[in-house]
């Protein structure tokens, strides 16, 4: 099989959209091709040296002059730059905008006939769409590009209405590295935490931005600490912060819950976990459900976006409406209850990572696409 020059812009930072565009190379690397990650910063996901996977910095300058610097253009430059040098043969970026209208300037800059493959991932088109002054730079972007895909049918449905633009776009579900994310041993971090062997573990992982609810999930876990014993794993940070921690408190929380901030090795947390949490009020897909469903921890979450697609009703998890606490803590003190229940959604969401959200099978798809547009 042909191996291919691939070049793959993302946000670099911690997110779910950095983390699929990462894991993406690092596995088209290990089948061969060879990768150019063009960011701002290496991609965090990035973490050992493959002898097929370089990385590009793009600098952002501030001079007195600009009131903004152009990162926009820097990374077009650089794009360019990169196809020419290395005459890649497509340029995957993840993000309408302003990665896929960087990718078409780069190509118009550039003298190869490079191919554009966009993925959406949700915010560029369910909080930037809204946006009157970003929606004709998102539906050129969507245009333009040889290739669209998105993360969720639920995401495609919603560029149509929001954006509509002519353009067919597939969807491409996310996948996780199941050689990571699988239930470990991890027992000794419980008595780290002073988690007794009597609690139950719930776990919820975000970004803490507003859309995340995390103060639903305090509610929730209100509701089940009522209920039973239990501990309740607060990972990662953001804007809610300071409102989360102040409701813990006014709710009487403190000992019950565990602030524990940004994490790696999520495996090991959700291997100590019983229940996960995902209650957004926009989420085009849930990574961090998947990464749960493959340590075998079930799932609530909330009716939006691309979520039922990813959490099963009545078979890996719940699908609840937001905002309904009252819903959302029967569901999880029945699971936490019922072992038989327990054991048969943690083994069905092992099940559906391994077949619909097989990496092999997607990154498979991914390569089909390019392979398809450079016959
Ligand atoms: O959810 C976020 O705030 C981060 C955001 C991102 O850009 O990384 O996540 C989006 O992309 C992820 C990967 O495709 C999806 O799993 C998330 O559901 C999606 N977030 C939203 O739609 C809010």
């Amino acid at each position: 099989m042909r191996k291919l020059k691939i070049g793959i812009t993302c946000y670099p930072t911690v997110g779910g959209s950095g983390v699929v565009a990462t894991e993406l190379g690092k596995m088209l690397a290990e089948k061969g091709h060879e990768i150019h990650f063009i960011s701002s910063s290496i991609p965090f996901r990035l973490n050992r040296i493959y002898h097929n996977i370089f990385y590009h910095q793009v600098e952002v300058n501030q001079y007195s002059v600009f009131q903004y610097p152009p990162y926009d253009i820097a990374l077009a430059s650089k794009m360019a730059e990169v196809a020419n040098r290395e005459k890649l043969d497509i340029l995957h970026v993840h993000y309408a905008i302003p990665h896929a209208v960087c990718a078409i300037l780069a190509k118009q800059m550039s003298n190869v006939d490079v191919k554009i493959v966009t993925t959406l991932h949700g915010t560029d088109i369910t909080v930037l769409g809204y946006d009157p002054s970003l929606t004709e730079a998102i539906k050129f972007g969507i245009e333009k590009s040889d290739v669209v895909t998105a993360v969720s049918r639920s995401l495609i449905e919603q560029t149509h209405e929001l954006i509509q633009p002519d353009k067919q776009i597939e969807t491409v579900y996310n996948f996780i590295d199941e050689r990571i994310y699988q239930k470990r041993d991890a027992n000794h971090l419980k008595k780290e935490f002073g988690i007794k062997d009597n609690e139950k573990v719930v776990i919820h992982v975000s970004n803490f931005r507003p859309v995340k609810r995390v103060q639903d999930v305090v509610k929730t876990f209100a509701k089940i600490s009522a209920a039973m014993p239990a501990k309740l794993l607060l990972v990662g940070d953001g804007p809610e912060m300071t409102p989360v921690c102040r409701l813990v408190k006014k709710l009487g929380l403190t000992d019950k819950v565990h602030l524990l901030g940004k994490q790696e090795n999520l495996d090991e947390l959700y291997s100590i976990s019983d229940l996960k949490l995902l209650l957004s009020e926009k989420e085009s897909f849930g990574l961090v459900a998947l990464e749960a469903m493959a340590c075998g921890v079930p799932c609530i979450g909330t009716n939006v976006g691309g979520m039922p697609e990813v959490i099963e009703q009545g078979e890996t998890g719940y699908i609840c409406q937001l905002g309904d606490i009252e819903d959302i803590s029967t569901k999880a003190i029945k699971i936490l209850n019922d072992p038989h229940i327990h054991q048969q959604f943690a083994a069905n969401g092992i099940a559906v990572v391994n077949t619909k959200f097989r990496a092999e099978q997607i990154v498979a798809q991914y390569e089909q696409l390019y392979f398809k547009l450079l016959n």
